[in-house]
């Protein structure tokens, strides 16, 4: 019988959302034959200290210890989206879980998820996190239409939580013991309550930890499920070496399951997870990662945005960093992209568009003359550029890009940038 004072999240269900969920892999046993899920490891940094992580590999929240990603960049995110997407067919979800945590990394996150979502609308996108932030973005979570969240609570009381996590970096400062567990167990069921408040389908994930929080699992079952949670996923503690718990016995499935079954009665169990990789694409049993790695030096033959390279002039100082403004620039070093491969092509040799004010009116030959040493190029990619050259370049058709990334990362930020810009159906409401 349902307590008169818990939310359950699948009463609420619309019709739309339940034939979404349909599709999940995670959130429905019926998918996870049919569709695939592809991680975003877009999500380094984290914001808390969990004994049972060593911060070399992934966050093990979702992951099995040992296991590391490589870390890709919003714009490398989507290239290598669309090759999936094009190799799988049926992948229906998009997630964020690591290696780090998603709400740590959140402008890179966001990012991510706004690009690919303007290139595929259809896809659901999900979020894993240990609920440190949640209060803070919950409202960025609706307002992106995110309806899958998974939240790691491993306890309800400080005293436990001391002893399951270090510490936490919260608002510039560093908690630690009770103190850090405090705020942490509290934006937990802040930020829960907010997103089921939100329709946002809640999965709780709880690490099994002998000794420390065994006994405890139901009463955090209990409440999650009354917070109006849509189900629970107990996992076991598999001790990271490196780790705190490096030590600490691993909880066998056996154990797991018991205490699924006796949670069962309270909330719908998640059985058939697989502590996937941040990097994980494929059905949940049959990881594909390995086939779609360092994707962008790659070739995608068949990718329909492949189209053509576009020609990029860059203002750099060492061809590593998007670091000098593009008055200050003597030389421009021209690229090539088309979104997946990047080819350098030479350096020219130009003159410096600004030379101070007491020049400044002698300077109109030699903004025209800077203008007509690129005018084969689609793009400049600069740290900064003023109005009024912005206006000269697009006289010319060629677009101005502002970037303070990598060369590499910048490039592919202009592929996208130009790509929008010839096919607006394929708009980038990018931050
Ligand atoms: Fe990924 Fe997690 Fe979303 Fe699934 S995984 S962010 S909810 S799309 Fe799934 Fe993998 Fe288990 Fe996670 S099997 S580790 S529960
Ligand atoms: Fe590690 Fe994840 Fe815990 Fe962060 S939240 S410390 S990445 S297990």
């Amino acid at each position: 019988m349902e307590n008169a004072c818990s939310k359950n999240a699948a009463f609420l269900m619309s019709e739309e959302l339940a034939k979404m969920t349909a599709r999940h892999p995670c959130y429905s046993l019926d998918a996870h034959h049919q569709f695939a899920r592809m991680h975003l490891p877009v999500a380094p940094v984290c914001n808390i200290s969990c004994n049972y992580c060593h911060r070399k590999y992934d966050c093990v929240n979702e992951s099995r210890p040992g296991v590391t990603s490589e870390v890709l960049t919003p714009e490398i995110s989507l290239t290598k989206f669309i090759r999936v997407k094009e190799e799988m067919p049926h992948l229906s979800v998009v997630g964020i879980a690591g290696p780090g945590d998603a709400l740590a990394n959140w402008d890179v996150v966001k990012r991510s998820i706004k690009l690919i979502k303007a290139e595929s609308p259809d896809m659901i996108f999900c979020l894993s996190t240990n609920g440190l932030m949640l209060p803070h973005y919950g409202q960025d979570i609706i307002d992106l239409g995110i309806k899958h969240v998974t939240v790691t609570v491993n306890c309800l009381e400080p005293a436990i939580g001391a002893k399951i996590y270090h510490h936490i970096h919260y608002r510039g400062k560093y908690y630690v013991g009770e103190n850090a567990a405090e705020i942490l167990i509290h934006n937990q069921m802040e930020g829960i309550n907010i997103l089921v408040d939100h329709g946002i389908l809640v999965k709780v994930n709880i690490v099994m930890i002998k000794d420390i929080n065994v006994e405890h699992i139901p009463e955090v079952v209990k409440k999650v499920k009354n917070l109006g949670a849509l189900m629970t996923n107990i996992m076991p503690l598999i001790p990271a070496p490196g780790s705190v718990f490096q030590n600490f016995p691993q909880t066998s499935m056996k154990e797991v399951n018991a205490l699924r079954d006796l949670c069962q009665t309270d909330i719908s169990q998640m059985r058939h997870c697989q502590q996937c990789r941040a990097d994980a694409i494929g059905l949940l049993s049959e990881d594909q990662s390995y086939k779609f790695r360092h994707v962008k030096a790659d070739t995608v033959k068949k990718c329909k945005f492949r189209a053509r390279f576009y020609k990029v002039a860059v203002t750099s100082k060492h061809k590593q960093l998007v670091d000098l403004h593009y008055g200050h620039a003597e030389e421009f070093h021209i690229y090539e992209t088309d979104g997946v491969d990047i080819r350098f092509i030479e350096t020219r040799a130009t003159s410096k568009y600004c030379l101070g004010r007491v020049n400044c009116d002698e300077t109109e030959e030699i903004k025209d003359a800077v203008i007509q040493g690129i005018t084969d190029c689609d793009a400049v990619l600069t740290m900064r550029i003023g109005y009024e050259a912005q206006q000269r370049l697009r006289e010319q058709g060629i677009s101005a890009v502002e970037s303070c990334a990598s060369v590499e990362e910048g490039l592919f930020h202009v592929f996208h940038q130009l790509r929008h810009e010839a096919d607006p159906s394929a708009a980038l409401d990018v931050i």
